[in-house]
């Protein structure tokens, strides 16, 4: 077999940006605390965690590309809540959404990981905000931990 590269869970010493939604912000406060919560657990210091707050989830793709390009993070998370209306109104912020996330990823080489929920309802979102089915918030501060951990794992060998 050849080598086996991978990102490993459990370090510290990093700086994460967290861009949330105010938008459903009942909702995308949780996923921030669930992201805190996983991160620090993780061994990431609070004082390395840096909030920055957008009007909804339209605008996350665009602060998250700026954030990640001022080069000062080693990951961008993601968060918010985008929950469906009578309008088609929801397919066009969550499409750009999930769109604008990855290519911000793509274009500043900072992982950018998306933790935001779309859901059909307020239920269905508070459910993965923390009650029945987890915390999306939590995932994604696992995921930014793993991708980060990979990169190294990667520049490295
Ligand atoms: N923004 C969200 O984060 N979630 C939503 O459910 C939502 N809905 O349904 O309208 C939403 N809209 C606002 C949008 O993200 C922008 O902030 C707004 O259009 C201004 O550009």
């Amino acid at each position: 077999m050849g080598r086996k590269v991978e990102g490993k869970l459990g370090w510290s010493g990093r700086k994460i940006a967290l861009v949330i939604g105010r938008f459903n912000s009942f909702v995308s406060a949780k996923l921030k605390d669930g992201a805190i919560d996983c991160l620090t657990r993780h061994g990431v210091a609070e004082a390395d965690i840096d909030e920055v707050w957008v009007p909804g989830a339209y605008e996350i793709p665009f602060v998250a590309k700026t954030v990640a390009a001022t080069g000062r993070y080693d990951a961008v998370l993601c968060l918010g809540a985008v929950i469906r209306g009578d309008t088609p109104h929801f397919d066009y912020v969550a499409a750009e959404c999930a769109r604008g996330v990855s290519r911000a990823a793509y274009d500043t080489g900072v992982p950018v990981v998306f933790g935001v929920l779309t859901t059909d309802t307020l239920e269905q979102a508070v459910e993965r905000a923390g009650a029945k089915a987890g915390n999306k918030g939590w995932d994604a501060g696992v995921a930014a931990l793993e991708l980060v951990s990979l990169l190294d794992a990667l520049h490295e060998s």
